[in-house]
């Protein structure tokens, strides 16, 4: 256990009311949903499309029952609850030290922990909307039913998640980057940094005091000022509110 990062990074978060995380799949994974990247993640499992693809509006569009199946046994994952990180993280900002939430993650944890000011970069699989007339519907009928949904106007009814192929929200982006750019400690965690536009977020940062909390190697190792290669639930239950 890297104790010496840890108590770092508690030192910055203890003198500090201006703290922003912004996180991915890793920060997940201990409550048991498998990120995309680690050896037993899903782009490591068998399936007829990398997950990248079966992701992407087109296949979307050309393939919806294919899509949903994906979506109901991979996506959907029954019984799951925040885990350390997300429930310290909520502490965080009740007691007035952290600012915002910025997630890759779409399973709506942070949100279950109690964190008010999440921005959802991916968006979220707990809403569902038609991709024709965008009448918005309960969650429920996309991850519990069976076949592709249809709205009554004769649309599919699709999770409001960003596709790949599909941009981002501008108003969600424009947001996080007006947090990390004027954030004193920026802590990243659970993410590879390997998906755009959302990785180049760290950029906007301006401090001098970005921890990056991963298990595994970042392209932005060299670029932070605190790296703990530990579990993101270990290390912040050691961190104090
Ligand atoms: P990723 O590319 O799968 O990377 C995850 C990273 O987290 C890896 O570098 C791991 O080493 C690291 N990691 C795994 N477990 C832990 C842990 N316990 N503590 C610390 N680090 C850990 O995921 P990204 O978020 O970087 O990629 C972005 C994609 C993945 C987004 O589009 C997400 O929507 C998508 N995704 C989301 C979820 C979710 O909502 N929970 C799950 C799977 C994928």
């Amino acid at each position: 256990m890297d104790l010496e990062g840890i108590k770092k990074l508690n030192d910055w978060v203890q003198e500090s009311d201006n703290i922003v995380f912004f996180g991915g799949a890793g920060v997940s994974t201990e409550s048991g949903i498998p990120d995309f990247r680690s050896v037993d993640g899903l782009y490591n499992q068998k399936w007829a499309w990398p997950p990248e693809e079966i992701l992407s509006r087109s296949f979307f569009e050309r393939n919806p029952e294919e899509y949903y199946r994906f979506h109901r046994e991979k996506l959907v994952i029954e019984g799951v609850e925040p885990n350390r990180a997300h429930r310290k993280l909520a502490e965080l900002e009740a007691a007035g030290k952290l600012r915002a939430v910025v997630t890759q993650n779409i399973d709506g944890l942070h949100q279950a922990a109690g964190s008010k000011n999440v921005l959802e970069l991916h968006g979220s699989i707990l809403r569902a909307y038609c991709s024709r007339c965008r009448k918005p519907y309960p969650a429920d009928l996309i991850n519990h039913g069976t076949g592709v949904p249809r709205c009554g106007c004769g649309g599919v009814i699709r999770p409001d998640i960003v596709l790949y192929e599909e941009p981002l929200d501008q108003d969600i982006m424009e947001e996080a980057v007006h947090c990390i750019s004027r954030a004193e400690v920026l802590i990243v965690g659970g993410t590879s940094l390997n998906v755009y536009p959302a990785a180049g977020l760290i950029r906007y940062y301006r401090g001098h005091r970005l921890a990056l909390v991963n298990l595994g190697a970042t392209p932005y190792d060299s670029y932070a000022d605190l790296v703990i290669h530990e579990k993101i639930g270990e290390v912040f239950s050691r961190i104090a509110v």
